[in-house]
């Protein structure tokens, strides 16, 4: 496939401490500048998002993936997609390729599926909530992993590392306790060029639909 990847996200959220920086087109972005890989960003009406785009993502969310003639939602399947275009990414040999993949599927389904939750009840005003625990408990699993180690998988950077960072990274997660070796591990994974340029190019895309929205 030799076509520019399409990034699909929203043409604009709401200025604030979040989404803005946090919208999961920026995991496509980030691995697609790590793997040198060329990309153009398209977008979907932040109006109406809730059913205008529902063929190609069926929750109305974005980001999803155009590559050539595949067309995929989720952004850990996205990033899986393109680890698999990029050694960057992933390693080849069958053991580091496994470690990647449990990595990228715990960042999923073990952390975030209780971070996103949590974060959700906490901002809504519930900030002593069910949740808390649980969240607790994998954050403190988390610290005694990053405490042993530089890398999730495969002694370097993969895309384990950049998606466990981005689920990490949330302010109010950070801001929970105190966890020294998963802050220094957010900071050197974020601190990346290819993280800023996304994190950068993310921003700016928002501010450029600001004003276009303020010449209305
Ligand atoms: N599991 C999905 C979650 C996608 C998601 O939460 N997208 C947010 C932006 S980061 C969104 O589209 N929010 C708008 C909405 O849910 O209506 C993925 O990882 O792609």
């Amino acid at each position: 496939m030799s076509e520019k990847l399409i990034i699909w996200t929203l043409d604009w959220v709401p200025a604030g401490e979040a989404p803005r920086g946090f919208v999961r087109d920026l995991r496509l972005r980030w691995a697609a500048e790590e793997a040198g890989l060329p990309y153009e960003v398209r977008t979907v009406p932040f109006e109406g998002r809730e059913t205008n785009h529902l063929d190609r993502q069926p929750f109305g969310q974005v980001p999803y993936l155009t590559d050539g003639d595949v067309s995929m939602f989720e952004s850990g399947a996205c990033l899986l997609h393109l680890a698999r275009r990029s050694e960057t990414l992933m390693p080849r040999d069958p053991i580091g390729e496994a470690d990647t993949v449990q990595w990228v599927i715990a960042a999923l389904n073990s952390v975030e599926m209780v971070t996103v939750p949590w974060w959700f009840l906490t901002i809504t005003g519930q900030p002593d909530n069910g949740l808390t625990d649980w969240f607790n408990q994998r954050l403190v699993r988390m610290e005694r992993v990053l405490a042993e180690r530089q890398w999730l998988a495969a002694d370097r950077f993969t895309v384990a590392d950049l998606l466990m960072a981005d689920v990490l990274r949330v302010g109010l997660v950070r801001a929970h306790g105190e966890r020294p070796a998963t802050e220094a591990y957010i900071k050197r994974i974020t601190s990346r060029p290819a993280f800023r340029k996304a994190h950068a190019d993310q921003m700016a895309h928002f501010e450029a639909a600001d004003r276009m929205r303020s010449q209305r």
